[in-house]
């Protein structure tokens, strides 16, 4: 399939600095050969938050359109509110799965969220939980019972209850551990009954050690070789049909070893 790289130049959603850069920084080390794609496309001026997040929703749902698999370069994970809403508005939002790979849950409403930071609302956002201005496309773009949250070993008390009322599936960084990368990406990939996933891999699904190179370095998750299994077998579904690659901090990876692991991780990305 053809591939078109997006950027989300976006780091206010969160309290760090530097992930807004990861798009040009992997698209000058050469991302468009690694990925095979035939586009790679900058977002000019890019404005606040919710801004990119609606301009994210456009291109997403566009390229998506035009048969392109869509790519997004974050930036911080708040950008998923867009490219969520853009997959959904695409494909159909009964038609979309989520698969979540993600050190957090990232599904607190403006109510519960302990920081007020964006980057940790958007599942809430893609379930139409939160405020309107932090609503993109359709007031809800998937249904609970179509996510998948996997590897999270941070979670705030206010988050587990959206979960558990909603329906979505937790698959946390400590059950991955002791039942296998492997038999756990198996499982979801038999239980989705969409035709269609979108995966958002936030590098913190990685364990701190492993991928340093991030805003949150959290212990007790994924190594390389897990994150690749998961992919792997994920991808190998067939059904993928866009990809975000979110919180990755080029101003942390002064001698680019993590970006050689994550063009390792999104190089399986070139075979489909
Ligand atoms: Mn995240």
């Amino acid at each position: 399939m053809k591939k078109a790289i997006i950027e989300a130049p976006v780091c206010m959603g969160s309290p760090t600095n530097g992930s807004q850069y990861a798009f040009r920084e992997l698209v000058g080390h050469g991302l468009k050969d690694i990925l095979g794609a035939d586009a790679a496309v900058p977002m000019d001026d890019p404005g606040d938050v919710m801004d990119v997040s609606r301009r994210l929703y456009g291109a997403v749902s566009e390229n998506i359109e035009r048969g392109y698999f869509p790519v997004t370069v974050g930036g911080d994970h708040s950008c998923a509110m867009g490219t969520i809403a853009g997959a959904a508005e695409a494909l159909g939002r009964e038609n979309v799965s989520v698969i979540y790979l993600d050190g957090h849950t990232d599904i607190n409403t403006e109510k519960t969220s302990p920081t007020g930071f964006l980057h940790g609302m958007p599942l809430a956002s893609a379930l139409g939980l939160c405020e309107s201005v932090h609503t993109v496309g359709e007031k809800q773009n998937i249904f609970g019972e179509n996510i998948y949250i996997v590897g999270a070993r941070s979670i705030d008390d206010g988050e587990y209850g959206i979960i558990r009322e909603n329906g979505v599936h937790l698959i946390t960084a400590s059950r991955l551990k002791s039942e296998g990368a492997g038999r756990i990406a198996a499982d979801i990939a038999g239980q989705i009954k969409t035709p269609y996933i979108h995966v958002s891999f936030d590098v913190d699904f990685m364990d701190g050690d492993v991928f340093p190179s991030t805003g949150y370095r959290m212990s007790g998750g994924a190594t390389l070789f897990e994150a690749e299994t998961i992919l792997k077998t994920i991808l190998k579904t067939g059904k993928v049909r866009s990809f975000d690659c979110v919180e990755y901090n080029p101003l942390l990876d002064r001698d680019g070893a993590d970006r050689g692991k994550l063009f390792c991780l999104l190089s399986l990305i070139a075979g489909i």
